[in-house]
Order: structure tokens, then sequence, then C-alpha cells
């Protein structure tokens, strides 16, 4: 690892500390170096607070000649917060490295030249790759405005989520569930359909977890039938919302600035997002069993006639749990 790599990796762990408390905002960390000392470290602690770069700059006394570390372009708008490139001018920082730019369109290459021309060396790109990985949710979503979506779902070997009797506790065994909730925690929402809350009376939360708790989202085209229902788990405070179709779900996640959502079934939701085209990524829990054809598909009919009509996925990764394994996928 170059020094330039060195000091940005460690943007990315001081940034990974916000998780679950800056989305929309994308994870931020920032480091201050001098003559091959780290003098200051912060990072962007929740949505709304002080940038990484004036949280770094908050806890050095002189910053005059130093390099800063990020690994997010400097903003250079007057948001909740002041403009970062203004900090690190004033701060007489002469140097700054970062990996990524940001597409955030009021920011955009603007700060660099910003930075260049008052008398500042800037490096970018470095590292790359990992810093889109980190924020590859904020990524899509500013470049989009739609939120990053992934399937979550636990499946028998025969890819069954349910016997016909609604039954699916456990397909899976318990140690994979501490995962998914910390899953949970990168995502502003959660979203079940109406039989998932019914039939399993999920919690959807994060289960003592530090961060925010997420939306709840039902995708419901009858929210009446939970009129007498308000003692199920998902309805404990308002912290949930229904929704009547993909077109409102993606209406109100435009308006709401909801910027990932977590699906997490039932076959009927799954299926309208897969025919959605909106699907990022998925995560399929596997148990270790076969129950057989009369029971609940993870995806309902899809009237595809020929198998060149399928769905394509990447594979990105295999886990196992011990009691079950995880593949995550990614759509072509
Ligand atoms: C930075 N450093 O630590 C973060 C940045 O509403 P505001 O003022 O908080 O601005 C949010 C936008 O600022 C966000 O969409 C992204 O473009 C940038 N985030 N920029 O220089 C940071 N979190
Ligand atoms: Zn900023």
């Amino acid at each position: 690892m170059s020094e330039l790599e060195k000091y940005l990796d460690r943007t990315f762990e001081l940034a990974i500390k916000g998780k679950g408390f800056v989305s929309p905002n994308p994870m931020v960390g920032a480091v201050i170096v001098r003559d091959g000392q780290i003098i200051s470290e912060g990072w962007h602690k929740e949505f709304g607070g002080p940038h990484a770069e004036v949280d770094a700059l908050s806890r050095c006394k002189d910053a005059r000649g130093a390099t800063l570390y990020v690994n997010l372009a400097p903003c250079c708008h007057v948001g909740k917060t002041g403009a970062c490139t203004d900090a690190i001018i004033s701060a007489g920082i002469k140097k700054v490295v970062y990996s990524n730019s940001d597409p955030n369109p009021l920011v955009a290459d603007k700060s660099k030249q910003i930075l260049e021309d008052n008398g500042i060396e800037v490096t970018s790109g470095i590292l790359e790759n990992r810093g889109f990985e980190l924020n590859r949710k904020y990524f899509h979503w500013i470049k989009t405005n739609q939120p990053y979506v992934t399937i979550k779902a636990a499946l028998t070997l025969d890819g069954k989520i349910a016997t016909s009797s609604y039954q699916s506790k456990w397909i899976t065994g318990p140690s994979s569930r501490g995962f998914v909730h910390q899953l949970r925690k990168g995502y502003d929402a959660i979203l079940v359909g109406a039989n998932t809350v019914l039939y399993d009376d999920p919690n959807l939360g994060l289960h003592g977890l530090s961060g925010r708790e997420p939306l709840r989202i039902i995708l419901t085209s009858n929210k009446d039938k939970f009129h007498d229902l308000k003692d199920l788990t998902v309805f404990r405070d308002s912290n949930y919302v229904f929704v009547d179709s993909i077109q409102h779900f993606e209406e109100y996640c435009s308006n709401n600035a909801i910027s990932s959502v977590f699906v997490e079934g039932g076959s009927g939701v799954i299926t309208s997002f897969i025919k959605s085209g909106l699907v990022n990524d998925l995560y399929m829990f596997y148990g270790p069993k076969i129950i057989g054809s009369e029971h609940i598909s993870v995806v309902s009919e899809l009237g595809l006639p020929r198998l060149d009509d399928a769905y394509n996925f990447n594979i990105e990764s295999v886990v196992n749990f011990g009691d079950s394994f995880m593949v995550k996928l990614s759509s072509k």
C-alpha cells in the first residue's frame, strides 16, 4: 500500500462509523496529515451534521501546510452545513487527496477546480473502487433518484419461502439471522407485503443494533384489512407507511429521500420487484431442505416462455453459515 492509500484506507474506516446514521448522505471520513503524522481525524456522524472534513478540522489547532485525505470530493455548496472547500481553504490546507468525485450535481467536479484555483494541490481517483463499494447505495441514488433495492429471502433448496399454509419459521437456522439484522442497518427502509405482515408478524427492526430504525414500508393494495390489527409488531410505533403499488412506492421514495430499500418478501412482492427492473442485488439464504412443489415459491409466475427470457444475475459471493448458506447476487 502506498502512503496515499494507507491514509485513504483510514478514511474508509472512519467513514463506516457513520453507517446507519448519515443516509441518504454518503459515509465520509477525513484524515489530516503533516510530516507523515496524522494530526487529526473526523467523520460525518449524522444526517444534517458537520461533514467529515469540518469535523477533522475542528479538532486540529493548526492545519496550515497539511494534507487532507477524504474518501469523497469535498463539497462546495452550502447545504445543511457550510461548504467544505471554504473550510479547507481558510484552514490553510496545502494538498487534498480523495478517492471519488461526488456525483451530486451541486458538487460534481466543481470543488476540484475551486481548490486548485486557491493554490491547493489535488489528487483524486485513488482507491476509487473501494470508495465506490463503500457508498454504492449513495452513488446509485444520487445518479438515478431511485432507491437502491435489495431483495432478501430465506428459501428451501427447491426455492420455497413458506408452506402452502404460510409456515416459514424457520427455513434457515439462527446463525444467519444476526447477519440479516446487520444488513438492515445499511438501509433507509424495509419493505414487505401484506401476507408477510399477517402470517410472520415480523419485527423488521435492528434488534438492538445502534443506528436509526429503518422505515417499515408495507406494499399492499388493501391496507384496510389492517384496520383492526394494530397489535401487529410492525405497527408498534408510527415509523411505517403503506404503499399500494410499485409506482406509488417509487413516488414515495423520491418525495421522501429514501435512498435504499431492503425487500424482505413475500412472493408477490418479490415478483413485483423482479418485474419492475428496480432490483440492484439479492441475498438468498438457503436452508438445506426440500418441501415440494405444492408450497409457495420465492417468485411466482412471470410468464416467460423461453429460457432466453430469464432474468440473469451475477454471483458476487457465497457464504456458509453452517445451518444455511447465502448467495449474494447482483443484477446484470
Ligand atoms: C463532504 N463531506 O462528510 C459529506 C458530503 O445537506 P448537507 O449540507 O449535509 O450536504 C449533503 C451533501 O454533501 C451530500 O448529498 C453529498 O453531496 C455531500 N456529502 N460532502 O464534503 C461529507 N457527507
Ligand atoms: Zn462538505
